[in-house]
């Protein structure tokens, strides 16, 4: 069987394509099961869900979503989630008079309060974005090994926003650290300019992406310390994504960022829409050391 595919319908921004590819040093195994294609290789899973049906609301449709995730995940015996990537249509658009992003974190509250009771220890670090085309795609690493979920020191918890921005919580973790054997990776969930829990500079870009800059800051700052490992050196390597809503908005992004994060830094730029209305732009990566 061929290797699991995510075909996430964003308009690539950079010139040259770039893609996205998770590969494994060791042998790998390829499964179907419950709408999840997915490769194992006995440290971790990777996996790519589609739903069968998307006649249904959105909450209904993360429900069953993250339900089947889990329950692949525990069959496996790879019952850590370590980064979850979300992405559906019509994100900021209500549907039956709730915003279709707030309907997917109810969904997703509903299977991960089902099967995790504890679960603020043990929320996967995530990304969720709006695409044009219509349909819900999840893609997945969880592994056999628990990770280290992290909070950023400069935002409050998305498990504790308060309950303007959602009925449920957003379940997430700001990153996970991760040790797999001689190297350690530390993924970043969509960070977006998001001080405390409020958005800053709703109307600027280039604030925005700053702030996004600071955030990413505090996170390495805070793996490093409680890691002791050094996420912040030269010689940690880094692969960025960046969800630009506003195509326009990109030259100047680009310009900043690959003098901020270095001409040999891979960044994949593409055109999405971000949970809320007025953030511009969101930031995901992997540091690996
Ligand atoms: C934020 O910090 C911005 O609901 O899983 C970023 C990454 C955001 C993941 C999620 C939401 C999620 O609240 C939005």
């Amino acid at each position: 069987m061929s290797c699991p595919i995510a075909a996430v319908p964003l308009p690539v921004l950079n010139e040259q394509e770039l893609a996205e590819v998770w590969m494994s040093s060791t042998p790998v195994i390829v499964r179907r099961r419950n709408g999840i294609h997915y490769a194992l290789n006995g440290q971790a899973l990777f996996g790519v869900y589609r739903p069968k049906t998307a006649h249904a609301l959105l909450d209904s449709l993360a429900y069953t979503a993250y339900s089947e995730i889990v329950r692949v995940i525990k069959d496996e015996g790879y019952v850590h989630l370590l980064r979850m990537w979300n992405y559906f249509n019509g994100i900021n658009e209500d549907e039956a008079s709730l915003e279709r992003y707030r309907r997917f974190c109810v969904g997703r509250y509903r299977a991960f309060a089902g099967s995790k009771p504890k679960l603020e220890v043990m929320l996967p670090a995530a990304s969720v974005v709006g695409t044009d085309e219509s349909g819900l795609i999840v893609y997945f690493l969880a592994a056999r090994e628990a990770g280290r979920p992290l909070e950023n020191p400069r935002q409050i918890s998305a498990f504790r926003y308060p309950v303007q921005y959602s009925p449920r919580s957003p379940l997430f973790s700001r990153a996970m650290l991760k040790d797999w054997g001689r190297r350690s990776h530390l993924y970043i969930s969509g960070t977006a300019s998001i001080v405390g829990h409020r958005t800053c500079h709703a109307d600027n870009v280039q604030e925005q992406l700053s702030e996004i800059l600071c955030n990413i800051q505090a996170l390495r700052q805070h793996a490093t310390r409680v890691k002791g490992t050094d996420f912040q050196a030269k010689s940690a390597q880094a692969l960025f994504k960046v969800y630009v809503r506003h195509a326009e908005d990109f030259a100047g992004i680009c310009d900043v960022l690959t003098r901020e994060l270095g001409e040999g830094t891979p960044i994949l730029y593409l055109r999405g829409d971000l949970c809320r209305r007025d953030l511009l732009l969101e930031i995901e990566g992997v540091y690996a050391c």
